[in-house]
């Protein structure tokens, strides 16, 4: 089943249906003012924060799933027949109602058309603004004269925490009201107090209209909706009148409804915004709208922010939705996880209030190639939150004071976050981030840059990468490889404190060859000489974990091995095979027996599997994962961050056919017309897809914030386009599908264009013959960045 289509030029994803499986969201705004708005407008709103800054309500989980939104609804006052913008929350019959939800780069736009009237609402937050605006179209496309009443609503939290608002009801019913001051809405909360409450933001909010005077409003919900209603059927819509009521003690809510008459061909236009501000604010920005001729501005300037972004790296390739992903939608996804963390969507409720160390610097990689600043930034951020032992702290608060930070080893960090100890990877994934960065900008003097540590003292960028090296060394289990600490990358494997994990101890195998790089480059001999020693012996003993055609996933700290291949479950597991070769750990032979076994053993028609078989009957006491059913998550799931990782394994080992295979099973996109199996959006990654002994094999779920998102394309852009920067040069190795004759890649690098085409006559899977750049044959498959021009062409054949 098929809901809606990828619209190339636009860079739109458009729902023709409106009765998806799950909501499908788009990301508004920033977390400075965010908003997340379904395909039938349900969604919230916060300001700064989901936790403590949410404005507008939305009840996760229930079973009216979706609700509730930003609605408008349109009622004919003749027939007395009404139905809303967005096909939910009056849900008429699709015999008789069109819809189309076009979701773009960081604006939805609804399009209706029922009883010969046509609704357009575009939602949107103006760049780098702190309030949305809502601008809805009415079109009379009948041949009489219609007379109608639009209500634009929002329910209101009563308290800004969400927590507070959702079960604290004893208290947080009667800390409200609403009024009514020239055509809005504004509501306060503790308005007797100056100071804010709870450490709670906005204790004002307001949703206010332009382009129409307001004939009457609701600030109660209740009377809004009426005793035993819902939104399909507010009491005030089907009776054609608000009763211009105010909440003191209940449930706020801005209800604006405007009467008007619309001539043939006629069109209405008026503006809802909504925000934290009181009167004041809100009257001046409501008075900024009354020229329409702004939101044509601000959306045009919305589109040209970020399709200048996606721009930056353009594909065409025979495969249809693997450019549709690359060009524009897992481009977007890797900026809204770089900018919106884990902080809110429709599973994550807000409840985050901080980075997780390892998401955030896996976050980054998604975006280097295309914002190489902006990414910038945030290493610094990162770098700054890493402790003067080398650990990263496992949550960085969003008031993060670099400098001034606990850490794991202070008790007041614990209680405060709730992390009870460093992990064991998080500084780790440094490594591979700073050395996408420095490659893609050439900028290799960031090594020298001073950075803070998160708890005193400062250091280069060499020092901080040196430390993180040092923290693992001096956190070697009793075979020598890094101790597990709480967990590693699987927070669901408690292997012991002093347990160890081959999956961390192929990522240090990494960092040590990357800085051992740098080392040598920096004259660094003492340094190069002891890494050159640890890499040998790391190799030595990860060979000791190598049985036969796979390798182990770790050793308890009781020495008992956990993903054997004789142990009755969990036997094989996919992330030490793919790191192995990602590492470059794995011999050659090893690399391909163990990309060979998770072919054979892991791969399903949805991607490959965590694990297998799940634990059941033979888990051990830190096998948390044995609480998800079988199939599910950790358990043996589709998780899919590891198939970024597996992808980009069989794409270095120049596997292109297979790296391919295995992009498209968890493509979103290749999924477009089996909506009804994956449910999530098909132009969004989750977080996991059911395994093979899951009886909805292939349902996505956790949708859009996830490290999915960066290593996906990491694996996409690297591993199969063959993108591979480097300080001097760009390498051009791709390992595609043998069947793609001719494709195409254009990129900015260095601030200069390139144009790629590639031609690849002969079926080949990987390898590149000769490259001419601007007609120059080049020695190798090694563009120099000294030979580049402004704009370049390279005719590139494999
Ligand atoms: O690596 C973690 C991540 O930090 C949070 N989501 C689950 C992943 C695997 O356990």
């Amino acid at each position: 089943m098929n809901y809606g289509y990828f619209d190339e030029q636009t860079k739109e994803y458009v729902i023709t249906r409106p009765d998806t499986p799950a909501p499908w969201a788009n990301y508004l705004g920033s977390p400075e003012y965010g908003a997340i708005i379904s395909n039938n407008a349900g969604g919230y709103s916060f300001v700064k924060s989901g936790a403590n800054g949410r404005l507008i309500r939305y009840r996760f989980n229930a079973i009216h799933s979706d609700q509730p939104g930003r609605y408008i609804y349109i009622r004919d006052d003749e027939s007395k027949d009404f139905w809303s913008g967005s096909w939910q929350p009056v849900g008429k019959s699709l015999e008789t109602y069109e819809s189309r939800c076009h979701h773009g780069t960081a604006y939805t736009k609804m399009v209706a058309r029922y009883a010969k009237i046509t609704s357009e609402t575009l939602y949107y937050v103006p760049l780098g603004k702190t309030y949305e605006v809502w601008r809805t179209r009415i079109t009379n496309q009948d041949t009489k004269p219609r007379h109608l009443s639009l209500f634009g609503y929002v329910e209101f939290t009563n308290d800004s925490n969400y927590e507070q608002d959702s079960v604290n009801l004893q208290y947080t019913q009667f800390i409200t009201r609403t009024y009514f001051k020239k055509n809005k809405i504004l509501q306060t909360i503790n308005e007797n107090v100056k100071e804010q409450i709870n450490g709670s933001n906005a204790k004002e909010r307001f949703f206010g209209v332009v382009g129409e005077t307001v004939s009457h409003y609701d600030g109660d919900r209740e009377v809004f909706v009426g005793r035993y209603r819902s939104y399909a059927n507010p009491i005030a819509v089907e009776g054609g009148t608000c009763s211009d009521s105010l909440n003191f003690n209940g449930n706020s809510c801005g209800a604006l409804q405007l009467t008007f008459t619309l001539a043939p061909g006629e069109t209405k236009e008026v503006a809802f915004l909504l925000g934290a501000y009181g009167d004041e604010v809100a009257s001046q920005l409501l008075a900024s709208y009354e020229n329409f001729e702004l939101i044509q501005k601000e959306i045009e300037e919305l589109k040209n922010y970020w399709h200048s972004k996606l721009n930056r790296f353009q594909i065409k390739t025979p495969d249809v939705a693997f450019n549709h992903m690359m060009n524009t939608w897992n481009a977007y996804q890797c900026f809204i996880t770089f900018i919106w963390s884990r902080a809110a969507s429709f599973q994550y409720c807000g409840l985050r209030n901080g980075y997780g160390y390892r998401d955030t610097v896996q976050d980054i990689q998604g975006i280097i190639h295309l914002e190489p600043d902006l990414a910038l930034e945030k290493i610094r951020f990162m770098l700054s939150a890493q402790v003067d032992n080398g650990g990263g702290l496992p949550l960085v608060k969003f008031n993060h004071h670099a400098g001034h930070e606990n850490t794991p080893d202070d008790p007041s960090y614990v209680a405060e976050t709730g992390h009870p100890s460093y992990r064991a990877d998080d500084a780790l994934w440094l490594f591979p981030t700073v050395l996408k960065y420095i490659n893609e900008t050439g900028h290799i003097d960031f090594l020298d840059e001073v950075i803070v540590f998160a708890n005193g003292g400062e250091a280069t960028v060499y020092e901080h990468l040196k430390r993180a090296i040092d923290f693992s060394m001096k956190r070697l289990g009793a075979h020598g490889m890094p101790a597990g600490l709480h967990a590693d990358w699987n927070d669901c494997l408690r292997m012991g404190k002093k347990g160890e994990s081959t999956f961390v101890a192929f990522q240090l195998y990494y960092a040590m060859t990357i800085l051992n790089k740098w080392a040598k480059d920096k004259q660094d001999i003492t340094y190069s000489t002891y890494l050159t020693k640890q890499l040998a012996i790391l190799h030595e003993t990860l060979q000791n974990c190598w049985e036969d055609d796979q390798f182990i996933r770790g050793i308890k700290e009781n020495g008992e091995v956990v993903g054997s291949k004789k142990d009755p479950e969990a036997n094989l597991w996919l992330n030490p095979q793919s790191w192995a070769v990602i590492s470059g750990c794995a011999t050659k032979e090893q690399a391909q027996k163990a990309l060979d076994k998770v072919y054979q053993k892991l791969n399903t028609p949805y991607g490959a599997v965590l694990l297998d078989p799940p634990y059941k009957e033979h888990a051990f006491d830190g096998a948390l994962m044995l609480l998800f059913n079988a199939s599910t998550k950790e358990n043996g799931g589709i998780f899919s961050q590891s198939q970024g990782w597996i992808i980009l394994a069989e794409a270095l080992m120049g596997n292109g056919n297979r790296a391919f295979e295995y992009y498209q099973k968890c493509n979103p996109a290749q999924m477009n017309d089996q909506a009804d199996i994956r449910q999530l959006e098909p132009y969004a990654h989750g977080q996991f897809i059911e395994g093979k002994r899951s009886p909805f094999h292939g349902r996505a779920h956790v949708h859009w914030l996830t490290g999915t998102a960066s290593t996906v394309m990491v694996a996409c852009v690297e591993g199969i386009l063959g993108m591979r920067p480097q300080v001097d040069g760009l390498l051009i190795s791709p390992s595609i599908p043998s069947d793609w004759k001719t494709f195409d890649i254009t990129k900015t690098f260095r601030n200069k264009q390139l144009s790629m085409h590639f031609h690849n006559e002969e079926g080949h899977e990987s390898g590149v013959q000769k490259i001419f750049l601007n007609g120059q044959l080049l020695k190798d498959n090694f563009v120099p960045v000294h030979l580049l021009e402004a704009e370049n062409t390279l005719e590139i054949y494999m």
